[in-house]
């Protein structure tokens, strides 16, 4: 490992008191500790743009080959902590702060939670970043400079509430904004037929209004403060002050208006994975980012080239999920209607450049766009697809001559009553490579979502599987496990994560696991300490942490989890049959807005929550939890307390998951499914080691059609008590039926996420992982061997495989 080359602290303190001073315009004696975390943070700022400029210098000498991420989510969690770790100087400033009568921990819990991502695929292009600065790679970020993030989640009366999250998306300290280098967007107008001088066609697109894209940087330092690259988030305004057409024809109020609505583009995250239809505003904003990102890769390619015979060997665009794939059109357009490229050359840069990320095969979060509102939005891309299309089909055709079905399930525009565009489908073709992200979910997106395209092109189609980064999911969370390996193995594991596999030895010295054990009861004490804070309730750092943490979802089956708290709730109150061990079960997660059987399904968790909790028997053994609002800050706390990790989500359906990985990394024990990554997970820690139930992938695609729950139902009175219970006043009190429709679709409709079918697998399962938790050395030792096995599910391994075999990236020290 380099060694890290720690930043000139001399002026440190200087700075925060200059900026208290100057730009609050206070004198110290007056700062609040808000005003003081922004002032630590431009201090820390000042040497991250060291460290940039550098960088980019760099770059720039060695003409390097750049990668960009395309996402519309990046959910970075607050970046204090995280930039002081990666820079080598957190103890360092602690004691600058210290000496000034001031405590950094204090200071950084003042830091606002950047929510700009729903979930999963958010954090992902946070973590790939961090690996990316960490790995010295030139990798660099484009999104969305959201007014509004994700929503903020309180509970009421058990039900989620929803309040805007407006973040200083204009006055964070990591923000820079760069009003020199502003994007020009066109959008809407119309295309007019023309022919240019040598009678060739030539559309013009007339009459588009003019949105200005204005970049906003966030600097990434990696760890060892080598390199910082940047993450760059584009806020929408209108073309000048106004609209000065409208404006000179006396309409002032038109004009104002207008702008308004240009800069509604930026305004604000959408909060759900599942497509409604027509939202027109969405589309533009993935227009917008593809539009003001293209533009910005080509101008900075261009301040080193002349012509666009490099271009694919010194760039490569990531695409992630299908949001951004508009870029292959916009890229097509830019290259031919602005740079004058032909057709053919334009194609082999475009698909050249390219790589498509799949997350997900959930058909309703698969998108597909209306050709009246692609249309109306940027008419000239529309054209543009369709050309791609028709010669796509062209080659099909000679391809598969006598196989007309087969090009209409390819075609890039969906034929019936309303024709789209399949952008998944858009998204392929426009590139060289296309992946999933775990091994089951790639061989899915093969066998099941897109076959006929791996029958086309077999060697497009490849796997990564996701990885978190361990700068901030074990070093910077779990500081007191980080302390311990290091001290243990060295600290080299921090770069290198496969090195935890060293800790596999320790299992066998008693003084170890019990240091290893002391940890976790330490971060169960912190986080009960958080449990009382947000949801009033009191817990024993002594039960089993049980924790299921993620967004609510049907597929997730949270449901799942519940129906078996409340057959332990029966179990000991009708049956006396007591647990081997008492246990917690704390979830955490946001449902969207307008998905109402997961906003139920909170409601019912506080139901159960009331019932269990103020029961004098049962509550000595189980009790139920939820913390409010889950986000990346409170994850930091949420995960290091967990002794177990619920990962149980129908096989098929989690793509990957990248919470299982952070969970088992900090050494909890994973109850799961064979889905997503936790295949992976079970194949690294040993079958020993996770506690894996249900049916897998086959059987439940064997089930489908055939599967009848009411089956299952009648042969198991535990089943019927359960649901019975969900369906009466026990946990609903006077809101009569209230959990009917939670019961309906399981009963009565078919139970899609076939909880039934599990159900009696996970009882089992989780009565083996009562016996185990009691056997406390047999615990502590599956512990640590997550921890000391699950090495490869650091994200430096994915950024690794992705830079070598799919974007020709190097390192650069
Ligand atoms: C779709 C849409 C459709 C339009 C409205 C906004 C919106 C936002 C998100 C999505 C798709 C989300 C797909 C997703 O988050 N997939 C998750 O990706 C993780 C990282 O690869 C993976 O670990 C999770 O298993 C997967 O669910």
């Amino acid at each position: 490992m380099d060694s890290i080359i720690k930043p000139d602290l001399s002026g440190f303190e200087n700075t925060i008191r200059d900026y208290v001073r100057y730009v609050l315009g206070k004198p110290m004696t007056d700062a609040t500790s808000t005003d003081l975390f922004n002032g630590v943070s431009s201090a820390v700022r000042k040497l991250l743009m060291d460290i940039r400029i550098e960088t980019e210098q760099r770059y720039d000498r060695r003409d390097v080959k750049r990668m960009h991420y395309i996402s519309m989510e990046f959910l970075t969690g607050p970046l204090l902590a995280n930039n002081l770790l990666n820079m080598g100087i957190q103890e360092d400033v602690r004691a600058i702060l210290k000496n000034m009568g001031l405590d950094l921990d204090i200071l950084m819990a003042c830091e606002p939670d950047p929510s700009l991502g729903n979930g999963g695929l958010g954090r992902l292009a946070a973590c790939f970043l961090d690996s990316l600065a960490s790995l010295d790679m030139p990798g660099f970020g484009y999104g969305i400079n959201y007014d509004y993030g994700l929503f903020k989640q309180s509970i009421m009366g058990g039900y989620q509430r929803e309040k805007p999250d407006y973040w200083p998306s204009r006055s964070s300290p990591w923000l820079i904004a760069r009003s020199g280098e502003k994007c020009m967007v066109p959008v809407y107008g119309r295309i007019v037929d023309t022919e240019d001088i040598e009678g060739g066609y030539n559309p013009m697109w007339s009459e588009w209004k003019l949105v200005v894209g204005r970049p906003h940087d966030i600097p990434v330092v990696g760890y060892g403060g080598h390199t910082a690259n940047r993450l760059r988030l584009f806020s929408a305004w209108a073309s000048e002050d106004f609209d000065i057409q409208i404006f000179n024809e006396g309409d002032y109020f038109r004009a104002v208006e207008r702008k308004i609505s240009s800069e509604n583009i930026s305004k604000i995250l959408y909060p759900s994975d599942s497509q409604e239809a027509g939202r027109e505003l969405r589309l533009v904003q993935e227009y917008f980012l593809v539009a003001c990102a293209v533009q910005d890769i080509i101008r900075i390619y261009l301040k080193q080239h002349d012509d666009f015979n490099q271009f694919s060997k010194k760039v490569a665009i990531q695409l992630n999920d299908t949001h951004p794939a508009l870029t292959v059109a916009e890229l097509m357009r830019s290259l031919v209607d602005v740079h004058g490229l032909e057709w053919d050359n334009a194609w082999d840069i475009t698909t050249q450049t390219l790589a498509y990320t799949n997350h997900t095969l959930l058909p309703e979060a698969l998108e597909k766009w209306p050709l009246a509102i692609v249309e109306k939005v940027i008419p000239r891309h529309l054209q543009i697809i369709y050309e791609i299309n028709r010669r796509f089909l062209e080659t099909l055709t000679v391809n598969y001559p006598d196989d007309p079905q087969r090009l209409h399930r390819m075609s890039i525009i969906e034929e019936g009553d309303e024709k789209q565009v399949r952008m998944a489908h858009l998204a392929i073709v426009g590139s060289h490579s296309v992946n999933g992200v775990a091994k089951i979910h790639s061989h899915l997106v093969k066998t099941g979502l897109v076959p006929d395209f791996y029958d086309l092109w077999p060697e497009k189609f490849n796997n990564k599987t996701n990885g978190v980064t361990p700068r901030r999911w074990l070093l910077s969370a779990n500081p007191g496990l980080a302390r311990l390996i290091t001290e243990s193995i060295g600290d080299k594991w921090i770069v290198d994560l496969d090195t935890l596999k060293a800790l596999e030895s320790l299992g066998r010295d008693p003084a170890f696991l019990e240091k290893f054990s002391m940890i976790k009861r330490e971060n169960k004490v912190r986080l009960a300490r958080l449990i009382k804070k947000t949801a009033y309730i009191d817990v024993d750092p002594d039960s089993i942490f049980d924790i299921h943490a993620k967004r609510i979802h049907e597929y997730k089956r949270q449901f799942l989890n519940v129906m078996h708290i409340i057959h332990g709730y029966f179990m000991i109150q009708e049956e006396g049959v007591i647990p081997t061990a008492p246990r917690t079960y704390i979830f955490s997660g946001k449902a969207a807005p307008g998905y109402f059987l997961a906003k139920l399904l909170i409601r019912l968790i506080h139901g159960v929550a009331d019932v269990v909790n103020k029961d004098p028997l049962v509550s000595q053994w189980i009790k139920v939890a939820f913390i409010p609002d889950y986000k990346v800050s409170l994850a930091e706390i949420i995960i290091p307390g967990a002794d177990v990790s619920e990962q149980i989500s129908t096989a098929g359906m989690e793509a990957s998951g990248t919470g299982n990985m952070k969970f088992a990394i900090n050494g909890a024990v994973t109850m799961g499914t064979m889905d997503g990554a936790n295949i992976e997970i079970a194949e690294a820690v040993g079958p020993d080691n996770i506690y894996i139930f249900g049916h897998d992938v086959e059987e439940i695609q064997a089930m489908r059609g055939a599967y009848d729950p009411g089956k299952i139902l009648a042969q198991s009175p535990h089943i019927q008590r359960v649901l019975n219970a969900v369906n009466s006043p026990l946990f609903c009190g006077w809101e009569n039926d209230l959990f009917f429709p939670l019961f309906d679709a399981v009963v009565n409709h078919g139970d899609y996420y076939m909880n039934l079918a599990d159900f009696q697998s996970y009882v089992d399962a989780q009565v083996r992982l009562s016996g185990d938790y009691v056997d406390k050395k047999k615990w502590a030792q599956m512990t640590l061997l997550n921890t000391a096995r699950t090495g490869i599910f650091s994200s430096d391994r994915t950024i690794r495989e992705y830079a070598g075999e799919v974007w020709g990236l190097e390192r650069q020290i």
